[in-house]
């Protein structure tokens, strides 16, 4: 149990590089004969990309995955894609509900037109938008949800997506069916940094996109990294954090219950903060009791989460509990307390809150409303959710008129001719003059 400056130096967090398993420099080994590291296989496999497009995703593909799948899922295959009808409702819903949480955005443009004329802002949609969906471990069918769904409400018309096959060459069928209903027709059989420097470069096959959004693992992460500037990236999501605040009031059950559906994502750091010492104590028994009770291989990513990276602290009052939190800036903060509103006024950085015992971050993982694809690894300091200005554009507007220009233009020429730029201050002044 962590208190005071154990308990800050612990949440501080250590921005310098990604720790790389040695089970992935293993493996680079194995498929490359070299012990490469992420970033130099990932630079391999975009300059291949660049160079021989679809060939070479094939041919990466083989090299990682083991199969050559056929790229484009075919629109008979898009009609005919198939799910259970409960969880075709709960996808209606889910895109029903995140829907309706991003119409609520404020994302107009104004032009504000006044006796100097008008300026303004005017805001675009993105023309065309990668998103790439994890498959591997879990077919994240709301992953695609959180983040096209804001991406169409900001009005982008061309959604591309590219996710991981499985090792029968498909895609799940409920991810097909998700495409479907957000209306997108251009799915693409392909994952991993090679998927990214498909989205942007482009190849015979997958069109070259504007912006790359979703998250993705480590591979995906380095690849997004690379190719920023040739495309727009919305952020680089690395692994969940969640972090509970509970005071004496919270039960033990439902803190732990919260604490271990973060912890089943791989690589996830749960953190508790609380103000009774006798609710760590409850909670790290209950940890155990429902840990037990999952079935794996859910019980061993839990566990790894738990056992290699949980931080449990004690906080002397509530106040210093947020502190910590806002020091710590995590992607998902759970409030679990008897005054759970009150304490809102108080954050200052993390990702989403989410405020008393009915709203458990796994609820917004799914059908809450507002995206999951939250910022990580501390980047809530400067960061946001996924939301509809990551695929807006917004274009200033300059209409001043001629009596405007005559108040200031002349200080503008003054400024020219500071910067030593003397045909700047003819432009202005050649119109200056003629209104004489
Ligand atoms: N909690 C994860 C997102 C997710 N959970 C998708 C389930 N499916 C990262 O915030
Ligand atoms: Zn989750």
């Amino acid at each position: 149990i962590l208190q005071g400056d154990a308990a800050r130096h612990a949440l501080s967090r250590n921005f310098s590089e990604i720790p790389v398993p040695e089970s992935v420099l293993a493996r680079n080994e194995q498929l490359y004969g070299e012990r490469l590291t992420p970033e130099q296989v990932v630079e391999r496999i975009l300059a291949d990309v660049k160079v021989r497009g679809d060939e070479a995703l094939l041919d990466w593909t083989q090299k990682v995955d083991g199969f050559r799948p056929t790229l484009k899922v075919s629109d008979e295959d898009i009609a005919a894609a198939e799910i259970d009808p409960e969880l075709h409702a709960a996808i209606r819903l889910a895109i029903r509900r995140v829907t309706d949480f991003y119409q609520k955005q404020p994302a107009h443009g104004w032009i504000d037109h006044g006796p100097g004329g008008a300026l303004g802002q005017l805001v675009r949609p993105l023309s065309r938008v990668g998103v790439y969906v994890p498959g591997g471990l879990a077919p994240l069918i709301s992953t695609l949800i959180h983040t096209a769904v804001p991406a169409l409400v900001a009005g982008v018309p061309e959604i591309i997506v590219t996710t991981p096959p499985n090792r029968d060459g498909q895609i799940h069928p409920a991810i097909v069916v998700a495409a479907r209903e957000l209306g997108i027709s251009q799915v693409f059989r392909v994952g991993g940094a090679q998927a990214i420097a498909a989205l942007a470069y482009g190849t015979e096959s997958i069109p070259r996109v504007d912006k790359v959004a979703g998250p993705g693992n480590l591979f995906v992460v380095i690849a997004k990294k690379l190719v920023f500037g040739q495309v727009g990236i919305e952020s680089l999501p690395g692994p969940t954090e969640t972090l509970v605040i509970a005071d004496d009031s919270a039960s033990p059950r439902y803190v732990a219950a919260d604490l271990l559906a973060q912890a089943e994502h791989l690589g996830a750091e749960p953190v508790l903060v609380s103000t009774s010492r006798q609710l760590l104590t409850q909670v790290q028994a209950e940890i155990g009791g429902q840990l037990e009770a999952l079935p794996e291989p859910n019980r061993s990513w839990a566990r790894d989460s738990i056992q290699s990276r949980m931080k449990i602290v004690l906080a002397s009052d509530l106040t210093e509990a947020l502190e910590l939190s806002n020091l710590y800036a995590p992607e998902h903060l759970c409030l679990l307390t008897r005054d759970p509103w009150s304490l809102l006024g108080g954050v200052r950085r993390a990702g989403g809150v989410f405020v008393g015992e009915a709203s458990m971050e796994a609820l917004g993982d799914y059908v809450a409303g507002p995206s999951h694809v939250m910022p990580t690894g501390g980047t809530a300091r400067f960061m946001s959710p996924v939301n509809v200005r990551d695929f807006q554009t917004i274009i200033s507007i300059v209409g001043v008129n001629a009596a405007e220009l005559a108040q200031i233009g002349p200080a503008a020429t003054v400024l020219a001719r500071a910067e030593g730029l003397e045909a700047h201050a003819r432009a202005i002044e050649s119109r200056l003059s003629e209104q004489d």
